[in-house]
């Protein structure tokens, strides 16, 4: 494992060893049967190319109506639990002794990106976020805490694992592309990415 410091995004990168990520697929399927993969629209009717899911109390939604956190999957169920190997790798990289209630699951087809973009839907900014990169390879972008403004970018490899905490946690941020079908991890190719945050 070696760490990275960068506009104080702590990444870690090979975190997990190949072992520990293909665990986490293992586990991740079930939960995308239950909870299946949307292809979210913005407010404005724009489709986006990241797809997306969630675990956890809470999952992130944005459609028609807007952007929020919700209960439930639009199917009506509510969200699968938290694995406890995600679970897990919060623990140790925060030491928190609050849990997250939310794990999003974003990924990442053939072409698929988020542009820049700061998260703050939650309710408090000062627990951190730690978002966990399995699969294709990614290029991530990180930018300043107000819009516009050099940007860094660096290459998220399957394995990493990124913190983002104190000032660091209101940073613009994106994914301008993946190297499709870079990793064998995921079958069909693509990325996904899971971010845990303490939503309430
Ligand atoms: C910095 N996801 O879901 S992960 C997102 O790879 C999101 O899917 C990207 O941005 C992805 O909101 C980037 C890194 C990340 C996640 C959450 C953050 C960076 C963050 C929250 C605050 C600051
Ligand atoms: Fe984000």
């Amino acid at each position: 494992m070696n760490r990275l410091l960068l506009r104080g995004f702590d990444i870690r990168k090979s975190y997990l060893d190949g072992t520990a990520q293909a665990g986490l697929i293992e586990a991740l399927r079930p939960i995308l049967k239950a909870a299946p993969l949307i292809s979210p629209v913005t407010s404005r009717g724009q489709k986006m190319s990241v797809r997306m899911t969630s675990a956890g109390e809470f999952g992130w939604i944005t459609d028609r109506a807007g952007y929020r956190y919700e209960a439930q999957h639009p199917k009506g169920l509510p969200w699968p639990a938290i694995p406890e190997d995600v679970l897990r790798i919060w623990q140790e990289l925060t030491g928190l002794d609050r849990r997250p209630d939310s794990c999003l699951i974003n990924y990442y087809g053939e072409g698929a990106r988020m542009g820049l973009h700061q998260d703050k839907d939650e309710a408090d900014f000062s627990w951190p976020v730690v978002s966990v990169s399995l699969g294709d390879d990614a290029l991530f972008r990180i930018g300043n805490t107000t819009r516009g403004g050099k940007t860094e970018s660096i290459w998220l490899n399957s394995g990493d694992v990124v913190v983002m905490g104190g000032p660091a946690r209101l940073t613009y941020h994106g994914i301008d592309r993946i190297r499709f079908s870079s990793s064998r991890l995921l079958p069909k190719g693509g990325r996904i990415n899971l971010t845990l945050r303490i939503v309430t």
